[in-house]
């Protein structure tokens, strides 16, 4: 089943390496670390790492301002013209980052209009913010959704900060569930392009995997990204098994009949840069000041 992309949208996907394997090849993104803050506790994530919904465990990225970013994208614009992609994912969600989030797509847009945005969320605020995504012109948003059951999700966060008010177990997830649901729903209603990451957790919500497809499917999602639970030291799920490529790929067999699956996702950092295959970021972290005169 291949991805149905909009005759309006097709254009600017086919520039885009997550959304097309063939890009993947040609065009590069890089990720602005602007979003520190979390809003929810995933038992897979420790706080000293990126996001886990959208990169693999490594050392915390950098964080940027909407200013230190708009002056990286220009230096990494020069020196990398296929740059087609500029995405917010993490360190921690970008939802619950929005005003940094927001103004540092604005600076960036008012230089480079033809930039794509992207965003990556767990989608808790996701029924606040979706209306101002859309209203900001961003076509591609990744929703990372590993459940749709309270009683699973109660195993995967521990709790979530939401209206100011704490929420631990199964109230927890089914407050994040419902507002990832109904904020996938709001984007694709409005034409965007909705990819869905899911960490593959042996015994936890493997078996699940297919039915949590089908539903964001009917909700009108574009594929799905099945990724596999590196267990993160320090988390919850540190003595957890890895989830191994084969038991991956087992499952996005499975799953390939109802949508299309990304099988190129590289797992990558929250400050990433150039193209999938090959992150850049260290050519771009912390600019050597320009020498005394
Ligand atoms: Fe970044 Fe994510 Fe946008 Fe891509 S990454 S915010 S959709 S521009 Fe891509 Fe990296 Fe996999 Fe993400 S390979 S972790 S899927
Ligand atoms: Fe960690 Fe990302 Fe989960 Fe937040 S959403 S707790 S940063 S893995």
């Amino acid at each position: 089943v291949a991805p149905v992309i909009p005759a309006d949208l097709a254009g600017i996907t086919a520039k885009h390496p997550c959304y097309s394997v063939e890009a993947h090849r040609k065009f590069a993104r890089m990720h602005l670390p602007v979003a520190p803050v979390c809003n929810i506790s995933c038992n897979y994530c420790n706080r000293k790492y990126d996001c886990v919904n959208e990169s693999r465990p490594g050392v915390t990225s950098e964080v940027l301002t909407p200013e230190t970013s708009l002056a990286k994208f220009i230096r990494v614009k020069q020196e990398i013209p296929h740059l087609s992609v500029v995405g917010i994912a993490g360190p921690g969600d970008a939802l619950a980052n929005w005003k940094v989030v927001k103004r540092s797509i604005e600076l960036i847009k008012d230089q480079a209009a033809d930039t794509i945005f992207c965003l990556s969320t767990n989608g808790l605020l996701l029924p606040r913010y979706g209306r101002d995504i859309i209203a900001l012109g961003i076509k591609h948003v990744t929703v990372t959704v590993n459940c749709l059951e309270p009683a699973i999700g109660a195993k995967i966060y521990h709790h979530i900060y939401y209206q100011g008010r704490y929420y631990a177990g199964e109230k927890a997830a089914e407050r994040l569930l419902h507002n990832q649901l109904e904020g996938i729903k709001l984007l694709t209603d409005h034409g965007i392009l909705v990819k869905i990451n899911i960490v593959m957790i042996k015994d936890i919500n493997d078996g699940h995997i297919p039915e949590v497809v089908k539903k964001v499917k009917s909700l009108g999602a574009l594929m799905t990204n099945i990724m596999p639970l590196i267990p993160a030291p320090g988390s919850v799920f540190q003595n957890f098994p890895q989830t191994s490529r084969r038991e991956v790929d087992v499952m996005r067999d499975l799953c390939q009949t109802d949508l299309f699956q990304m099988r190129h996702c590289q797992q990558c950092r929250a400050d990433a840069i150039g193209l999938l295959t090959e992150d850049r970021s260290h050519q771009f972290r912390n600019p050597r000041p320009e020498p005394a005169p």
